[in-house]
């Protein structure tokens, strides 16, 4: 057993880190919050693995939160953004990087005919539902309960008291005139969409949504759920954003909307789009995205945006992706975690669910069915904050919250499965002792 619970280095660094940034952290998911403790102060990652200040190495199944689906420093991408930098970093004008990534992203997302490209993925969140309201002249949104889609004010909302209410903030400094247009429904819940629509249809702007959602841990779209909003939104002009910043280029070349078959009016994208470096993107059909400024009346714009060294880095990602098509292993590495993850636990009558698609999965300590954010709240987070410490001291890096996605990378092997799920039968044996 790997004893990586020696941090002194990193709790160094993250009392320095306190004194300066709130929290210690550039963002809050790193603050171990969820399951306390001190969060490693990462010094370098390699492949699959990842080597904290102290020394200490771990299988990551984080990746940054989805970007690394290539494993860290992968040499193609390393090279193609040392040769980028080499030309200079920003110039805030056009470049043709910017060209051969935007092309490849027409070319592999079946719903995107035009895509500008951002920072993050809220930019290209925020940047669609603005688009979506230009184009429609409509200003009521819907989301749905337990998607994530980055720090946008008329995103960041808690369903209001009745089923169908219009939604209130769910953070302090968002004024209820940016969230009073936005409704939140059950994920998986196809009545309560329908009724939405018979009640809101033709004030309705859009829907937005995790076409495979993360951020409540992984929930997956019933059979008829993505077809039931396609259908609604083309019969009520309501367009249809897919949010892929996390699925997009994870669960497929072409993202959610080909694994799944249904085609959004709009797309987000981020993190792998980037290779590790901050891009963001949306795009849609041709006629919406010509409703954007500079050709369109819809304004949007960013310093960065489009930044050479970050096309660089996307295009390359990318092109490896595409090329090498490394997701049938992706595939088989995930069954190979999520059915021994599944035998563990039931060989010590441990209560889990796990959720996966393709290399996005989440262990839920939870009887399940993990459907809608209802029944992911039902999971143990107490257990789940003893099964991530248990991992994290046996050298396995893991979310550090319950309602997160694992990552299985391409660099990862079936031996570092393997030794994954040695620590999660010796961590799951805690937890039933
Ligand atoms: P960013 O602004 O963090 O690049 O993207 C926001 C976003 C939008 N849509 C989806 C589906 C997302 O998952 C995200 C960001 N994901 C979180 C973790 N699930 C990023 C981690 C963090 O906030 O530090």
């Amino acid at each position: 057993m790997v004893d990586t619970s020696q941090r002194s280095q990193s709790q160094q660094q993250f009392e320095r880190a306190q004194r300066c940034i709130p929290g210690g952290v550039n963002s809050p998911a790193r603050a171990f919050g969820a399951v306390g403790g001190i969060p490693p102060f990462i010094a370098r990652g390699d492949g699959p693995l990842i080597t904290d200040v102290d020394g200490n190495v771990y299988i990551d199944f984080v990746g940054s939160w989805g970007p690394h689906i290539l494993g860290h420093q992968h040499p193609t991408v390393v090279s193609a953004i040392q040769q980028a930098v080499a030309t200079g970093t920003s110039f805030g004008a056009p470049t043709v990087a910017e060209s051969d990534l935007a092309e490849l992203v027409c070319e592999l997302v079946p719903g995107v005919d035009r895509v500008r490209m951002v920072n993050s993925g809220t930019e290209a969140t925020m940047s669609a539902i603005r688009v979506a309201r230009g184009f429609t002249s409509r200003d009521r949104i819907i989301k749905f309960a337990g998607c994530y889609h980055g720090h946008v004010d008329s995103l960041l909302v808690q369903a209001g008291s009745g089923a169908l209410t219009l939604g209130s903030p769910s953070s302090p400094g968002v004024p209820a005139g940016c969230t009073s247009d936005t409704l939140i429904l059950p994920y998986n819940d196809e009545g309560a969409v329908a009724q939405a629509f018979s009640e809101y249809g033709e004030s309705l702007a859009a829907v937005i949504l995790e076409p495979v959602c993360g951020n409540m841990g992984c929930v997956i779209p019933g059979s008829r759920f993505l077809t039931t909003l396609r259908n609604l939104c083309t019969d009520h002009g309501a367009l249809l954003i897919f949010d892929e910043v996390m699925t997009g280029f994870r669960v497929s070349i072409h993202c959610a909307q080909h694994r799944f078959s249904v085609t959004p009016d709009m797309t987000t994208l981020g993190k792998i789009i980037g290779g590790g470096m901050p891009v963001g993107a949306y795009g849609g059909r041709v006629d919406i995205m010509e409703s954007v400024s500079p050709i369109g009346q819809v304004y949007q714009a960013g310093t960065l945006s489009g930044n050479p060294v970050a096309m660089a880095s996307g295009y390359a990602a990318l092109k490896i992706l595409r090329d090498e098509d490394p997701y049938d292993r992706l595939e088989e590495l995930g069954a190979q975690l999520e059915s021994g993850l599944c035998e563990a636990a039931a060989a010590m009558d441990l209560a889990v669910t796990v959720n996966r698609v393709g290399s996005m999965l989440t262990l839920f300590f939870n009887e399940g069915p993990v459907t809608d954010l209802t029944s992911a709240t039902r999971s143990d987070t107490e257990r789940f904050s003893r099964w991530f410490h248990g991992m994290l001291n046996r050298g396995i890096y893991v979310p550090c919250s319950q309602f997160e996605a694992m990552f299985v990378s391409a660099a990862h092997t079936s031996e570092h499965i393997d030794r994954t799920l040695e620590a999660a039968t010796l961590t799951m044996r805690e937890l039933v002792t």
